[in-house]
């Protein structure tokens, strides 16, 4: 059994797994520990990856990347609708609203726990899901031994991570065996690919002026100059001094070439990101308020993600906080090992120092329900911003017939996702008392481990005395568990257990399921076809040797002629058939092959047999 860690980026995807003797992060099979989150979808089966993204200037129509922003959403979403204008295929919308790329999509569903449920799809069993500078933060501390002792003042660290879209920070607090996430803050729309654009922009006016080329109107050529430009942004940051840009049979024939010379351009190109680079102070000051802490309380400043090694970008955050920041993490590694560390403390199967992580839950949640005479409804904040994570909390209600509760993220303002209801669930089974007063139900809500949410239990409590009846009634009380399982029963007998909940989601196994069937069938097709090509060879250079003394010239030209015939017909009509269609070539060839086989093989196996027959007289 393997232990694994994922970090599932914008733009690039990490692995890794725990070893006896620790972490390692792994490499595909292109020997490449950073794998593109790029799926193609070719005529027939799919490519994921590097083999995806070789695809991407190919058939860029087919080939999905970027998708991180995408699964569980609606089509109507802003957010779809402003990346749907960058890329190069396109979407639609599924029956039920979400979004789906214009291709079988396994995406719907709200984020984690589409990722969940993708994950669960892929054979894997999701332990826990966790936020990335959680992730982060957990490799940094396992490794610390000189963290202060648990009654000590706590050790404070800040993350930063800025990705290819998004830009994250938590601020965190360590002692021996633990660590606590004080406050997390992000901008979703900050990346290094809004740092390309700059560039992309910039480069197309120039080519308009220069060459008047409209780039735009090309998606393959924007795709490229995205691409240079990408790379062109990396150059940035290394000590090259002189960054050229060229691209050859660019558009119409053309060759295009901006030079850039890396002074002039390093200024030119903070010139052109100067608003983003001011952006990356907002979630700073927001996560340095929330976690309560002054400038001079903080430790250290550990910046990750690739994005973070654009110097302007260091060198904002290292102004912020007033001290150089450190790269002590490996920048591109540190969330896929800290997750394969997180699962190996949750595995029984490995011996993991252990180390306690409360997380936060990074946008409050509210309920709402219908009063008692079923009036208006009224919402209560159950789990604020920056609330400890995981966690339960019990509310009492007094009903005396089922009713609805619904989940929502209270400030939708702050949400970079458009969708600010979470669930509806119905508490069932809920009637009167024998005595017709109003039953005793309490209903238990959590925030898990994965940071989801749900409507756990709704226990019935029937009262015993009737001392019991009196103060709370047609108040909700809503009080905090610290057990998973803290449901206080001592008060009454539980009469009732039943409980439904309704959420929404939707069944995409079916579609994974298809296209595994898929590629399957595209496997075995081309394992047919494969077996005709092999026998044509295989039974031509027999016949032309040892088979050739068991079969009449007749027979053998006519063996000939079906090889011929079929060597190509495998080049025309029959590079693209079915599995079916290439079986059938397959037993023509063998009806021909199979007696002459029989009858070398005979021939081979007589002399053994004489002289073990002589060897017995
Ligand atoms: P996200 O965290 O947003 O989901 P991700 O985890 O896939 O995305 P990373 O792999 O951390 O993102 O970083 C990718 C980004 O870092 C890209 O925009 C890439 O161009 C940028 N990047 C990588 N190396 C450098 C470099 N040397 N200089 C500047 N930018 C770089
Ligand atoms: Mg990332
Ligand atoms: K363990």
């Amino acid at each position: 059994m393997a232990v694994v860690g994922f970090d599932l980026g914008f733009q690039n995807c990490y692995i890794a797994v725990v070893k006896s003797g620790g972490i390692e992060t792994v490499a595909n099979e292109f020997t490449d520990r950073c794998t593109p989150a790029v799926v193609s979808f070719g005529p027939k089966n799919r490519f994921v990856g590097n083999a995806a993204k070789n695809q991407a200037i190919t058939n860029p129509a087919s080939t999905v990347c970027n998708f991180k922003r995408l699964h569980g959403r609606l089509f109507e979403d802003a957010v779809v609708q402003a990346e749907r204008a960058n890329l190069p295929y396109d979407l639609a919308p599924l029956c039920d609203g979400r979004v789906s790329a214009k291709i079988p999509s396994f995406f719907t569903d709200s984020e984690r726990r589409s990722v969940l449920d993708a994950a669960k799809i892929a054979g894997l069993n999701c332990l826990r899901l966790m936020n990335d500078t959680s992730a982060v933060a957990l490799s940094y501390g396992i490794y610390k031994q000189d963290l202060p002792d648990p009654e000590e003042k706590p050790r404070i660290v800040f993350f930063v991570d800025m990705g290819h879209s998004a830009f994250q920070v938590s601020a965190c607090a360590f002692n021996k065996g633990k660590l606590k996430v004080l406050s997390t803050a992000f901008d979703p729309y900050l990346g290094g690919r809004d740092f390309d654009q700059r560039l992309v922009e910039h480069f197309c006016a120039e080519f308009k002026s220069k060459y008047k080329l409209d780039v735009k109107s090309r998606v393959r050529a924007l795709l490229r100059l995205q691409q240079e430009c990408e790379k062109l942004k990396k150059l940035m940051s290394s000590n090259s001094t002189d960054i050229p840009l060229n691209i050859e049979c660019f558009m119409d024939d053309k060759d295009v070439s901006g030079k850039m010379n890396r002074y002039w351009s390093q200024a030119k190109f903070e010139e052109l990101c100067a608003d983003l680079i001011e952006r990356v102070t907002v979630p700073l000051v927001a996560a340095l308020e929330q976690a309560q802490v002054q400038l001079q309380d903080i430790n250290a400043v550990e910046i990750v993600g690739g994005a973070t090694r654009i110097p302007a970008v260091k060198a904002q955050i290292s102004k912020f906080f007033r001290r150089d920041v450190s790269t002590t993490l490996n920048a591109d590694e540190a969330v896929a090992r800290g997750c394969a560390l997180q699962c190996a403390m949750l595995s029984p199967a490995f011996k993991v120092r252990d180390f306690c992580i409360t997380d936060v839950i990074p946008f409050p949640i509210s309920l709402s329900w219908s009063s008692e005479a079923d009036e208006a409804k009224s919402c209560h904040e159950i789990f604020g911003k920056n609330h400890p994570s995981p966690s339960s909390k019990v509310i009492t209600f007094h009903r005396n017939k089922p009713f609805v509760l619904e989940a929502f993220y209270s400030d939708p303002g702050s949400l970079p996702f458009p969708e600010a209801k979470i669930g509806e669930y119905k508490v069932q089974n809920v009637q009167a008392q024998d005595n017709a007063e109003k039953s005793k139900v309490k209903v238990k809500v959590q925030v898990n481990a994965s940071g989801i949410m749900d409507v756990t239990s709704a226990t019935m409590v029937m009262r015993v005395s009737a001392a019991d009846a009196d103060g709370d009634l047609g108040e909700n009380t809503i009080e905090e568990v610290s057990t998973q399982d803290g449901l206080d029963e001592a008060d009454g007998q539980v009469r009732d257990k039943q409980f439904k909940s309704v959420i929404f989601s939707t069944d995409h196994s079916q579609t994974q399921g298809q296209m595994i069937q898929q590629d399957q069938q595209e496997k075995e097709r081309n394992n047919a076809k494969n077996a005709v090509e092999e026998n044509v060879y295989f039974y031509r250079h027999k016949l032309e040797g040892p088979y050739q003394t068991f079969l009449s010239t007749n027979e053998q030209q006519k063996f000939f002629e079906l090889l011929n015939l079929t060597e190509t017909w495998l080049y025309e009509e029959g590079a693209d058939q079915d599995k079916q269609t290439y079986l059938h070539k397959l037993a023509e060839i063998h009806k021909l092959g199979m007696p002459v086989k029989d009858r070398y093989q005979e021939s081979v196996k007589r002399p053994k047999l004489f002289e073990q027959l002589l060897s017995k007289i």
